[in-house]
């Protein structure tokens, strides 16, 4: 009875590997920057797409790559664009949140080591309700733009 112990093997799945499966949430072309070799920080963008008709929230983020990691925007005062934290991302009922380059972003702060173009990072996005979605971030060469980014 090959398909019966099949079913019985995924009831006895834990419920977050069940989660992952059918996480209702996408991540689109995830990236980072390359760093100088004297950079403390840097930042990671992507596009989270939720195909649920609830809303969720990134609530944090965590990488090996730095000691610590923000969720941050970026705000105008007067001429100058300042970086903020924020205490988490809404991301709307079948909708989507971007993270993107003057906007809001991952900060990946007091990097082990610089970012180098080439290598993955991995960030963990812990979401109020799909829990915790691991994503691998390209990054990619300092001042370049992936493909479909807008220039300006
Ligand atoms: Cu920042």
């Amino acid at each position: 009875m090959r398909r019966r112990s099949l079913l019985l093997a995924v009831l006895a799945m834990p419920a977050a590997a069940l989660a992952q499966g059918t996480s209702p949430l996408r991540i689109e072309q995830p990236f980072a920057r390359a760093t100088a070799p004297t950079a403390r920080a840097g930042s990671a963008y992507m596009t989270i797409v939720n195909g649920a008709a609830s809303a969720d929230r990134l609530l944090r983020a965590e990488s090996p790559v730095a000691a610590r990691v923000e969720l941050h925007t970026v705000i105008k005062e007067g001429d100058v664009m300042r970086m903020r934290e924020v205490p988490a991302i809404d991301v709307p009922a079948n909708g989507k949140a971007t993270l993107a380059p003057g906007g809001l972003h991952i900060m990946l702060m007091e990097l082990n080591a610089p970012l180098k173009a080439g290598d993955t990072a991995a960030i963990t996005l812990v979401f109020e309700k799909a829990g915790r979605v691991e994503v691998a971030v390209p990054i990619l060469p300092l001042g370049s733009a992936p493909a479909g980014e807008h220039k300006h």
